[in-house]
């Protein structure tokens, strides 16, 4: 490593960086990195070595075997990688290591720059108790709740009887919806600490609790901030997420279409986002996850101190490069622009599209890609990370490219993004493109009436649309594939009322 000088005093841009990720988001790095005119160096585990990232970057260092705790996870290996290629730099990307403190502190240690957030503002916004605590000592707006750890059934009763049922119980370590759960009544509350407690337990490790009121069908929208060492933050207004399937974001986009009618709301989201920042003493690249209620109150919710999957939308339409600001600020740059300059033009949407089965309930479905046709043209970009025969892993997170579409207003980028998805193919794995296909001819979808139940209740529309022969395919499929990896009776006998299904599902398939 270069020079000893911590991040915020040096002078020099780096001259290499490590990537420590893999698929899009490390080409997607490495692409910003050639563009600043320093060397990039991949990592990839034994089931990469084939992968684009290995491919794409200047110099690639195998760091272990597949499962990701012995590679992509493994702070010593990734430490020992950035040392044997002499990077200053690390970039974590999202997942794996971008959100750890304790990795942060170790580069630090190791006298490699960590391209994040200092550790000790990872470290406190971790706990989402503790995020909770700084937000309302800034004078941030949270859902009622109770600010600290519930200990015993008593005192959680006592809460849940002030705030009104419903409630929801929520991990401290939370993330991912792990360890939440709704409570309707009393009679079920202390069931629901126990389940909920457990789940924690067995995810994080640690069963901390605490409560909030629940609040009804929200939207999810967040700010996305970005600070530099010397004091200066600015925000880059909002993203859309409201569209997630089991805590998975499925779509994303900016503006979000709430923000045509409101414009003043923006403003406000992004001050508290700012607020809880500053409290923090938060640099680097971060956002502020809140929910929006009906009545257009919002909440903050929690910070996410790492680039976001979705930052492109953000991209598209401020015009601001955020790897490229991300790499700036951490090698002691000021921020290049200011608040003012932030300005909002067009609409993004952005669609993760997965090698997943729409049909068998989205079960992975990894494997070689034997044919890829990519979309692009006017008002497309296409952060893949695969190419046509490679091998799709079943390691890790199946997410084979994220697809967005910039357009002067939302139904051109909704229009855009229909006629890139109508160009996309994906042959030899299933993947869920058919399935964005669907919501990007859904009204409801078009009218941008979003909040988080939205896809559950689109899905339940859906399957009331779909015809009896087809559903007998599905059953049939099901069938099947139970017979195949359960090998014993057949799908019929476990399941009651299957077996007319399943019957004519097997008739269906052999017409
Ligand atoms: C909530 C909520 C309703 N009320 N908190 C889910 C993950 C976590 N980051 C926060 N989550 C929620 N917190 C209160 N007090 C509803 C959710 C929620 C949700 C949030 C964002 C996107 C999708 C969601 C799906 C179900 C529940």
């Amino acid at each position: 490593m270069r020079n000893s000088l911590p991040c915020y005093n040096r002078v020099f841009m780096f001259r290499k960086v490590l990537v420590a990720n893999r698929g899009e988001i490390a080409i997607r790095l490495i692409r910003a990195l050639r563009e600043m005119d320093i060397a990039s160096a991949a990592v990839f585990s034994d089931a990469d070595r084939d992968a684009l990232h290995v491919r794409m970057a200047d110099e690639a260092l195998p760091i272990g075997p597949a499962a990701s705790a012995e590679s992509y996870l493994h702070v010593g290996r990734i430490l020992e990688a950035a040392r044997r290629c002499g990077a200053d730099a690390i970039h974590p990307g999202y997942g794996f290591l971008s959100e750890n403190a304790d990795f942060a502190a170790a580069c630090e240690e190791a006298r490699v720059c960590f391209i994040g957030p200092p550790a000790s503002a990872i470290r406190k916004l971790g706990s989402k108790i503790e995020a909770r605590r700084l937000a309302v000592e800034a004078g941030v707006p949270v859902v009622p709740g109770a600010g600290e750890p519930l200990a015993e059934a008593a005192q959680a009763r006592r809460i849940a009887a002030g705030l009104g049922y419903p409630v929801l119980l929520k991990a401290a370590a939370g993330g991912g919806g792990k360890g939440m759960r709704r409570v309707d009544s009393e009679s079920d509350l202390e069931t629901s600490m126990r389940d909920a407690a457990s789940e924690a337990e067995r995810s994080f490790r640690s069963g901390e609790l605490y409560m909030e009121k629940l609040v009804e069908e929200p939207r999810h929208i967040e700010i996305q901030i970005l600070g530099d060492g010397h004091g200066n933050l600015i925000h880059f207004g909002e993203r859309e997420c409201s569209l997630q399937r089991r805590h998975q974001k499925v779509i994303e986009e900016c503006p979000s279409p709430l923000m045509a009618r409101y414009p003043e709301l923006r403003y406000a989201m992004g001050d508290a986002a700012l607020s809880v920042a500053r409290a923090a003493g938060y640099t680097n690249a971060g956002t502020a996850e809140f929910l929006v209620d009906k009545h257009l109150n919002f909440y903050f919710l929690e910070m996410n101190t790492r680039l976001q999957v979705e930052h492109p939308v953000t991209e598209l339409v401020t015009g601001h490069d955020l790897v490229h600001l991300q790499v700036r600020i951490a090698s002691g740059e000021r921020l290049p622009v200011s608040q003012a300059e932030v300005t909002w033009s067009g609409s993004a949407i952005e669609c993760r599209i997965y090698a997943e089965d729409p049909d068998t309930g989205f079960l992975p479905s990894p494997g070689m890609i034997r044919q890829l046709r990519e979309p692009s043209g006017p008002g497309i970009r296409l952060d893949s990370g695969v190419y046509q025969g490679w091998n799709v892993p079943l390691d890790y997170d199946p997410m084979l490219a994220k697809l967005i579409a910039w357009g002067e207003t939302r139904e051109m980028a909704a229009a855009r993004l229909r006629r890139a998805l109508a160009e996309y193919v994906v042959l030899g794995i299933r993947s869920n493109i058919p399935y964005f296909r669907a919501i990007l001819a859904d009204a409801e979808f078009l009218a941008g009436r979003l909040h988080t139940g939205f896809l559950d209740n689109f899905e339940q529309r859906r399957s009331a649309e779909i015809p009896d022969a087809a559903m007998a395919r599905i059953a049939a499929l099901a069938a099947l594939r139970f017979e195949r990896d359960h090998a014993r009776r057949p799908a019929a006998a476990s399941a009651p009322g299957a077996g007319r299904w399943a019957s004519a599902g097997r008739q269906e398939l052999l017409r």
